[in-house]
This record gives C-alpha cells, structure tokens and sequence, in this order.
C-alpha cells in the first residue's frame, strides 16, 4: 500500500535538509552532507521506511534553524542534501552507499546517512571504520539487530550489527535502549555494553557508564525505534520502554562533550501520512546533534 505524503507544507526550498539557501547547501560551501537512502527491502512487520528520508527533510523545513541550547546557528557550517542512493538489492546498495559515503569523507564532509531500513548503515560505518581506525559504535535501538541471518539474508535489518560487530578493527560497540531481542541474541549479546530500557535509570548514572565504554571517536547509528514507542510511533517495529526525548539528548550532548561524533545515521522511520510528529522528531534529532557537536568541535 501507498500512501501519499503531504509535501510542499514547510517553510523554504523543497527537498533540502532546512530548506537551506544555496549559500548555506550548495556543496562546495557545505561541511555538512545529508545523504538519503530510501531503501526497504528486507523489514517485516510494518513496511514504508523508504518513504523516511522524504519525510525527515520536508518536516525539517519547519525546524527554527536557532538551537536554544546551545545559543548557536550550526546550518551556517552548510548543510548540502544529496540526491538519494537507489538500489534494488541490498547489495547494490551497500556498494554504491559504500562508494558515496567514502566519497563525501574525502572531501572532508561530515557525512549524516538517512534511512530507511537499518540495514543501510553497515556501508557507512565501513566507510568511516576506514577515515577512523578504531572508531565506537553508538547504536541506539530497541532491537539487537544481531541475528546471524534472518530469513534467510545475512544483509537483513535485524543482522546489521553483527555484520558491523565482523568488520576488522572495529572498536567498543556500545548499544542503548535495547528491550527486544530473540533468546539466541540473548547469549552473544555484549552484556557489558548493553544498555538495557529497563535499565535506563532516571538519575542518568547509565549516561557516564555509556562514555566511558566509547572511544575517543563515535559513530551513532540511531535506529528511531530507539525511542518510547508513545514518542515514535511511526517506525517499523515500535517499542515500549524506550528513551525519551530529553534522556536521549543528555546523553548525545554528553558524548559531544567528551568524545567526537565522526559521523551518524538515523534509520527506520516509516512516516504516517496522519502524524507529523514523529517525522519533524527526526529531523530535529539530526539538527540536535548537528548542533551538538559543532559546539564542542567548531572547528571539526
Ligand atoms: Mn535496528
């Protein structure tokens, strides 16, 4: 089923990420590259993440573009939205989401990958593994995503992470938020670096544990289904029990601080044609990190 998303409401120049000036996203002038992948091949319960990319940059042009936080204006560092990455396979796209990852991080772009299913992130990842020996994985997500193949596809959604766990010289890989996973995921997951929902204390004592786990550089792939399903329920698989809007800033505002994001996906959203909300979530989500990291690395 398709279902027609409401486009042309926001504020700005259609399909680019704030609906940015050329000033402010053409690529040349831009630290900053948002790359669409509209990519669903391989989810089960709830269909329509391809549709995710779209909706996260129209809602983004309704975002003020003034962060309160941190008093500051982060789409002047420029913000460029590419054309999309298609594929029909997943290994086409691992390929050619590969090649264009690793092309922007030559430039010295600040890459930010947007789902689409989870599967897509292993190719970024791989890509930053290469520019950043050694870098952390921060996933947050409700699910393990560690199965060894599901049905019957080792590229699935839900066997992204233990592909990413297989890269060589991939460091400390640190998951947030997880509260469904099968009984086998349950005996290889890593239990030190695992950061159960219901574990999530409100005192934030889990958010120092999570930086201390990580090293000095950290890629976040941030699966939407993360968060409280009450918050975000426009994903494919969503789940009670997850974080909240102001527990998932505290701790990427934290990581900020003490570590230096290289690179980050949001994956999963599956937009409802019925409730923005989520959709304009999610582009926020990216903007808060944006904002997040050139405060405490205006120079990255
Ligand atoms: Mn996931």
């Amino acid at each position: 089923m398709t279902q027609e998303f409401p486009i042309g409401q926001g504020h700005g120049i259609e399909g680019r990420y704030g609906g940015l000036t050329d000033e402010f996203s053409h690529l040349d002038n831009s630290k900053i590259v948002i790359l669409p992948v509209p990519f669903d091949l391989t989810t089960t319960y709830q269909h329509g993440t391809e549709k995710g990319p779209e909706a996260l940059i129209e809602a983004s042009r309704n975002m003020e573009l003034y962060d309160i936080e941190t008093n500051s204006t982060v789409y002047q560092m420029g913000i460029h939205t590419a054309q999309p990455v298609k594929a029909t396979s997943c290994e086409n796209m691992q390929r050619e989401l590969y090649r264009r990852t690793a092309e922007y991080l030559s430039q010295g772009k600040f890459v930010v990958t947007l789902g689409g299913e989870h599967s897509i992130s292993y190719a970024p990842i791989k890509a930053h593994l290469e520019k950043f020996p050694g870098i952390s994985i921060l996933q947050i997500d409700a699910h393990a995503d560690l199965q060894d193949a599901y049905e019957g596809n080792p590229w699935s959604h839900a066997s992204v992470m233990a592909r990413v766990r297989e890269l060589p010289g991939i460091g400390a890989i640190v998951a947030v938020g997880i509260r469904s996973m099968s009984e086998e995921e349950g005996q290889i997951v890593d239990k030190k670096r695992t950061f159960y929902g219901h574990s999530l204390d409100s005192a934030g004592k889990w958010i120092e544990e999570v930086v201390n786990h990580l090293g000095d550089n950290v890629y976040i792939t941030f699966d939407l289904d993360g968060f409280d399903s009450s918050l975000m329920p426009s994903t494919g698989t969503p789940e009670p029990g997850g974080l909240h809007w102001n527990q998932a800033m505290d701790l990427l505002k934290k990581i900020a601080e003490k570590k230096k994001i290289v690179g980050l996906d949001v994956v999963e959203l599956c937009p409802s044609p019925t409730n923005l909300a989520p959709d304009y979530l999610a582009a926020k989500l990216v903007y808060k990190i944006l904002s997040y990291h050139y405060f405490y690395h205006p120079t990255a």
